[in-house]
């Protein structure tokens, strides 16, 4: 299996925890965001929609969208099983993760967008950007790239996407009370499904994770940075790969 994923990109970030949790070997490639290579042609033939990850499984065979990599990959590789066995419980996690998914994703993208990629975009050319927009295969992010090109977000437009993010943290201290892990009392894709977006709120609001506000989170988050598969995932702070990127591009890299 190859997969072709962002070192900070969250769907692909959790497609790395799920093939670590099953001890699955792949070879990881990663791809260049900033150069496009998630528009590259051979890449679209993998993932039409122009987003990291695409998990490719064989010749021809590629699937996308990391919940449905997960999925695939559960299915595939029951042990450790990482769904769980009640329907019911099923489906109470497809809910969480797609609920991620519409809410969570939307909201930080607009926040790492604002950091990782603005900055360069604002400098782009009117040629430059129609030229970029034109290899972009979807109306949603071709409109993302265009606004963050040349109308960036303000403070209060970040401020509000931080707010909505942080709204994962409510609603996981809410499952939390239920029961040990976020759907049922064993780790599942609902809890992989979260860990990117709590590891990015560790880094710009941790007080959100704390004791006093969430205990359960913030008891939750510890246990998660314990298991092994967290570590092999590697989930590099986002300022630190950012400053590495830039000093290996400067370096001509
Ligand atoms: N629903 C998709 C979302 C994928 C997605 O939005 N990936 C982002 C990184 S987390 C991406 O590739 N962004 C680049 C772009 O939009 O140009 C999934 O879960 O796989």
């Amino acid at each position: 299996m190859k997969l072709f994923h962002g070192w900070l990109s969250s769907a692909s970030r959790r497609v790395r925890l799920c093939l670590a949790e099953k001890a699955l070997p792949y070879e990881g490639i990663p791809i260049d965001m900033s150069k496009q290579e998630h528009h590259a042609p051979e890449f679209l033939a993998m993932n039409p929609n122009g987003v990291v990850p695409a998990l490719l499984i064989g010749p021809g065979r590629s699937l996308y969208e990391s919940s449905t990599i997960c999925e695939y990959l559960d299915e595939l590789h029951p042990l450790p099983p990482l769904r769980p066995s009640d329907p019911y419980e099923r489906a109470v996690m497809r809910n969480f993760v797609r609920w991620t998914d519409e809410k969570s994703l939307p909201n930080l993208l607009i926040l790492n967008w604002s950091i990782a990629l603005q900055p360069g975009a604002s400098q782009w050319s009117d040629v430059q950007l129609q030229e970029k927009l034109a290899r972009i295969p979807t109306a949603e992010r071709r409109e993302a790239w265009s606004r963050i090109a040349r109308q960036p977000y303000t403070e209060e437009e970040k401020a509000a996407a931080l707010d909505k993010l942080l709204q994962l943290v409510d609603k996981m201290e809410q499952m939390l009370a239920a029961s040990t892990w976020l759907v049922g009392d064993r780790y599942s894709l609902a809890d992989i499904a979260a860990v990117p977006f709590i590891a990015r709120i560790d880094e710009l609001a941790p007080r959100a994770l704390s004791a006093d506000l969430h205990p359960r989170v913030q008891a939750w988050w510890a246990a998660v940075r314990q298991r092994p598969a967290f570590a092999e995932a590697r989930f590099d702070r986002f300022d630190d790969a950012l400053r590495a990127r830039q000093r290996e591009s400067a370096a001509g890299a």
